[in-house]
């Protein structure tokens, strides 16, 4: 069910892909990822106000490959604010057994403003959808970035089992700069936040044995875009903006679906599956 609410969504957002605006970006190679970031000060929901439960009905199902990852997503290498906004990331979810660290980079295309997010995305409570050998995160806790100031392009990295290993593969939006040069981050638009999702694997769906390409490992990765689920809240008027640019009433068209979708399915809460990541 919740495959093909995700992929009747996706339909509904299918226009979008590659059509946010260009913007000037940094390079990837702007990004260094740094092992002596430390964790930031975790709010929790009761803290911030935050929400996460609109948004556990986008966290797709445990194993179950993404269908059509590369077509009908925002672009996720194209965060950019149009508006100067509080920026705050949450944590909603992990179907994980890796325990992963996320980090950010903020460029203005003259200053970058990197660090870590979370240092272990690893999930606590009932509905995680791997929960257990770690439970760093409850649904919802937030990191917060300060006032970003417009034309600030955001991106944001994992790494892989990073908690544990410090040359862990780093995978961001930039699919060409990936290890396995694979996308490896989905990203949507949802009620005024912008949702994304991470694939912690390397290596295409179900590779093993070691990648000719590159030497690496291929990881018998399931694709299934959830080993870190995250809202980025930048401001409604930024993603307005991201969303509506190109579109000719993309709000009403895209609520509109929303609130079909989400009165036909309900807002039921995923049950906790864990078998593998
Ligand atoms: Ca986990
Ligand atoms: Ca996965
Ligand atoms: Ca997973």
């Amino acid at each position: 069910m919740k495959a093909t609410f995700l992929t009747a969504l996706i339909a509904a957002t299918a226009t979008l892909t590659g059509l946010v605006s260009k913007v000037e970006t940094a390079s990837a190679a702007d990004f260094t990822w740094n092992n002596a970031w430390t964790q930031p000060t975790i709010y929790s929901e009761s803290q911030t106000g935050f929400n996460d439960t609109p948004f556990q009905q986008f966290v797709q199902a445990e194993g179950v490959a993404l269908p059509n990852s590369g077509q009908f997503k925002l672009d996720p290498s194209k965060l950019a604010l149009k508006y100067n906004n509080d920026v705050s990331v949450y944590f909603i979810n992990e179907g994980a057994g890796y325990r992963n660290q996320l980090a950010f980079n903020a460029t203005t295309g003259t200053t970058n403003k990197s660090g870590l997010l979370f240092k272990d995305a690893s999930c606590d409570g009932v509905g995680c959808v791997l929960g257990g050998g770690g439970s760093a995160l409850k649904f919802g806790d937030g990191v917060k970035l300060g006032n970003i100031s417009a034309g600030t392009q955001l991106d944001f990295f994992l790494k892989a089992d990073g908690l544990n290993n410090p040359n862990g593969n780093v995978f961001g939006t930039q699919t060409a700069s990936n290890p396995d040069a694979l996308q490896h981050v989905v990203a949507y638009a949802y009620n005024n936040y912008i949702i994304l999702g991470f694939e912690d694997l390397y290596g295409g769906l179900q590779a093993s044995g070691i990648d000719s390409a590159t030497g690496k490992a291929n990881e018998n990765s399931d694709r299934d875009f959830n080993d870190v689920v995250i809202v980025l809240d930048i401001g409604e008027a930024n993603v307005k903006q991201l969303i509506g640019a190109t579109i000719p009433e993309p709000s009403v068209t895209l609520s509109m679906f929303a609130v079909g979708a989400v009165s036909m399915f309900g807002l039921r809460r995923r049950r906790q599956t864990p078998t593998s990541n």
